[in-house]
């Protein structure tokens, strides 16, 4: 607790720079639509394969919003939830199951929580069964009223694709249910239809891939993200005939990679794409404000736990001191730290990467300059080492012992 009450300083500075964001409260009142997209990994924005463009509708839609390219995946063994969890509480997942199943109950200060005690209508919309990645039991705390999955009476679930609802489907129920439900609303969206192993029905395929790429993992993966895309761009499309485009601030990012190391040699020998762990780590995160008209790319590392203070200051509502991220309109510390069981306190920054031995010793992990790609003197990590290792620890702690509410009520 003493260790705690030291680093409380450097967690106040995270809240007073956000004060300093050009758009703090920019967004106050709105409505909040976050989507997270089914193994949405960056490389594919703005990529194009036979002239055509894989996420067109992502493209235009980053034209007009806030793109963050460099974002990196913080996920433990509970993927998809482990990405929900991290986004909406900017704290790191648990080292061992899903955050979901091991911090079902308890006192969070969620994005849910937040603007529910702001007043606003909040829910999670989810095509499968609502005890996936225990999702039913954990919601209630996260700060979701309702919870839109597969089972829900106003949902229809007869058009299936993949592991779930068809995105095109869900998004248009949605559209219809957000018209009618009450202002200001927080939605918590979570994709499904580009899910492993990406082998849409052939009527979906509708990329005109090189012969060779066809019905290969590689190829599957493209046809599923365009596929994905164009159920975002109806979305889109939905929300400004609905009138709700223009008073809503949408957040879209990746959950995890889709790809895996299998598939590093087809990504390099098709599409010249270098798929080490870094690029593997990497999914695009785009937030558009409603008063935006251009578009803007802020190249700062960043991390899913960054997403819940950047979106806290838009509607003006002051991070709370336990959580680990910073508002990236005004971010400056690049690193983005991993809680991963077997290599834990890893991390990548703008200098120096870090990756964590097996035997779990500092000084036997891996120091590598980022501009040269070279391995150097592990010292030259030892600054954002600690500096993670603490923040997961505390992160750890918080959630352990329930300790939010306590350390609030001032009973630790
Ligand atoms: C399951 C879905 C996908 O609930 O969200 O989860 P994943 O398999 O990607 O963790």
């Amino acid at each position: 607790i003493k260790q705690l009450k030291e680093y409380e300083s450097e967690l106040e500075k995270r809240q007073e720079t956000q004060q300093m964001s050009p758009y703090f409260g920019d967004a106050k009142g709105k409505n909040l639509l976050m989507i997270q997209a089914e193994s949405l990994n960056d490389f594919v924005v703005n990529l194009e394969v036979n002239g055509q463009e894989i996420t067109p509708y992502l493209n235009a839609f980053i034209k007009e919003s806030s793109y963050y390219p460099n974002t990196y995946l913080q996920i433990g063994r509970g993927n998809t939830s482990d990405a929900e969890f991290v986004a909406n509480n900017s704290l790191y997942p648990s080292k061992k199951d899903g955050a979901y199943r091991t911090y079902e109950k308890g006192v969070f200060q969620s994005l849910g929580q937040i603007l529910k005690s702001e007043g606003y209508q909040t829910s999670a919309a989810h095509g499968n069964v609502p005890d996936f990645w225990n999702r039913k039991n954990a919601y209630p705390a996260q700060g979701y009223d309702i919870f839109y999955s597969k089972e829900h009476p106003s949902i229809d679930d007869s058009n299936v694709v993949g592991l779930g609802i068809d995105d095109k489907s869900f998004f248009k129920q949605l559209v219809d249910i957000w018209k009618k439900e009450d202002k200001p609303f927080y939605s918590f969206v979570v994709t499904l239809t580009n899910h492993r192993p990406f082998e849409l029905p052939k009527e979906h395929q509708k990329l005109n891939l090189p012969a060779h790429m066809n019905d290969t993992p590689v190829g599957h993966y493209l046809q599923n993200v365009y596929y994905a895309d164009q159920a975002f761009g109806q979305l889109l499309e939905g929300l400004k005939q609905e009138g709700l485009y223009e008073d809503t601030v949408i957040v879209y990012y990746g959950d995890h990679y889709g790809l895996i190391p299998d598939n590093a040699d087809q990504l390099k020998k098709d599409l010249n794409i270098v798929f080490n762990k870094k690029e593997m780590f990497n999914i695009p995160l785009v937030i558009h404000r409603p008063t935006q008209t251009e578009g803007e790319v802020n190249e700062v590392i960043a991390s899913q736990m960054d997403i819940a203070p950047t979106v806290t200051s838009l509607f003006g509502t002051q991070q709370p001191l336990y959580q680990l991220g910073y508002d990236l309109s005004v971010k400056k510390e690049g690193y983005v730290g991993f809680r991963h069981e077997i290599t834990p306190f890893s991390f990548f920054s703008e200098k120096y990467d870090f990756e964590m031995s097996l035997d779990g010793v500092f000084e036997n992990g891996i120091c590598t300059d980022t501009q040269t790609g070279e391995k150097v003197d592990v010292k030259k990590c030892r600054k954002n080492y600690d500096r993670v290792q603490y923040e997961v620890e505390l992160s750890d702690f918080l959630l352990q012992y329930d300790a939010i509410e306590k350390l609030k009520k001032g009973k630790f």
